[in-house]
């Protein structure tokens, strides 16, 4: 745990002390993630190539049997009122649906340990605080389901396996939150070690590490927030995922996956053809990417995001003005490749920049959405930090 994490933990075991009259059980910490490249292949079977970032969420939490219901109480879903939200239901009597807002993911995580282990939830006491901004497609919202998931597999000792919790924390957005996605951004949270990205098998959550050595090449990865919020329950994610399902259906295989990367698609046409050669090349590039890291071909790795991105954007057309914008702007100020990274729609854009070009790239982003009048994006650095933990 870095210092300025500890820092935190103090902070919210004091003040989840003056709200709830009492010391938490424990804290756990979660972080949020970048994928480097992989993307949209997490729910058509690939390998993807994402690592937890030195971001996290953090839950204190104490089981509190004699209430009549949970209460949660966030520093994080609405950071510019600096207001603490607050929200409360009955972890046993949960139905899909039933909790919605910043407080669903916790919600539905309660029901969807309670639905796999057939363990009972009892009331509790939370205290959430994040560092991972609301909305970036940083995976803010799966990062608070993992601490969460954590925290209560601990606390009611389900003695569930981290795979398993993956699981868990995806049935809870699948089947309670009610966004379609997949298992990437909850694996890289509960999986991750410091230090690498990790290539994860999908299906099986098998997992190898690729050490991230991007600092002792002089190397650092720039995230752009663009603050477009992003959601993956508005429906233009199910969408995607439904012409994946319609193109492998139509080539006869179950799942995208079972292709051979350069598969003849000439029978589908129209919309459905493009996302599917977006998965395909973008499976190819994610073996070049890994093998380009390995070998620390950093300008070839660089390609591979920005083909990545151009794929994205045309073919799988969840880009937007501000993400492109970002990518242009890394790119014209240097960057070796840049692009979207998470579902798309708003969000953030990587890009992969000199040490050195760090402050031009920097401002040449910021200098672009000024002359666009759009807000101002957030700018900043992300190392490859470790996976979920307890801290206290
Ligand atoms: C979102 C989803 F939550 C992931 O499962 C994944 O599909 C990603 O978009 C796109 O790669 O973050």
């Amino acid at each position: 745990m870095s210092p300025e994490e500890n820092r935190r933990v103090q902070e919210l075991t004091r003040e989840f002390d003056a709200a709830f009259g009492a010391e938490p059980e424990g804290v756990w910490r979660a972080p949020g993630r970048v994928n480097l490249i992989g993307e949209h292949l997490d729910y058509n079977n690939g390998l993807v190539l994402p690592f937890a970032i030195d971001r996290s969420a953090l839950v204190a939490i104490r089981l509190a049997p004699g209430r009549e219901e949970a209460a949660l109480i966030s520093t994080w879903s609405d950071p510019s009122t600096g207001e603490r939200a607050r929200a409360a239901f009955r972890p046993g009597a949960l139905e899909p649906g039933d909790v919605r807002g910043w407080a669903a993911g916790p919600a539905g995580v309660a029901w969807a340990l309670a639905e796999s282990t057939g363990t009972e939830i009892p009331p509790f006491e939370l205290l959430l605080d994040s560092t991972v901004p609301v909305g970036s497609g940083l995976s803010s919202s799966h990062a608070v389901e993992v601490a969460v998931a954590l925290a209560l597999n601990d606390l009611i000792g389900a003695g569930l396996s981290r795979r398993d919790l993956a699981r868990v924390t995806q049935r809870a957005e699948n089947d309670f939150v009610g966004a379609p996605t997949g298992i990437m951004d909850q694996s890289a949270s509960l999986l991750s070690t410091a230090g690498h990205a990790i290539l994860l098998d999908c299906r099986s959550l098998e997992a190898e590490y690729i050490p991230l050595e991007l600092v002792d090449a002089g190397l650092r990865l720039l995230v752009v927030d663009t603050r477009v919020a992003h959601s993956n329950d508005d429906g233009g994610y199910a969408a995607r995922r439904a012409a994946c399902e319609r193109g492998a259906e139509q080539l006869g295989v179950g799942s995208l996956g079972e292709l051979p990367v350069d598969a003849d698609i000439s029978a589908l046409s129209g919309e459905t053809r493009r996302r599917v050669r977006h998965v395909l090349s973008e499976r190819a590039r994610v073996d070049q990417a890994v093998g380009n890291l390995r070998e620390h071909r950093w300008a070839a790795l660089g390609e591979n995001l920005t083909a990545s991105h151009v794929s994205l954007r045309d073919d799988y057309e969840v880009s937007c003005p501000e993400l492109d914008t970002a990518v242009e702007s890394l790119l014209g100020a240097g960057a070796l490749g840049a692009r979207m990274t998470g579902a798309g729609f708003g969000g953030s854009a990587i890009g992969l920049v000199r040490e050195a070009d760090v402050g031009t790239a920097s401002s040449a982003v910021v200098d672009a959405f000024g002359e666009r009048s759009w807000g101002r994006p957030r700018v900043f650095e992300v190392l490859p930090g470790p996976g979920a933990s307890r801290c206290l």
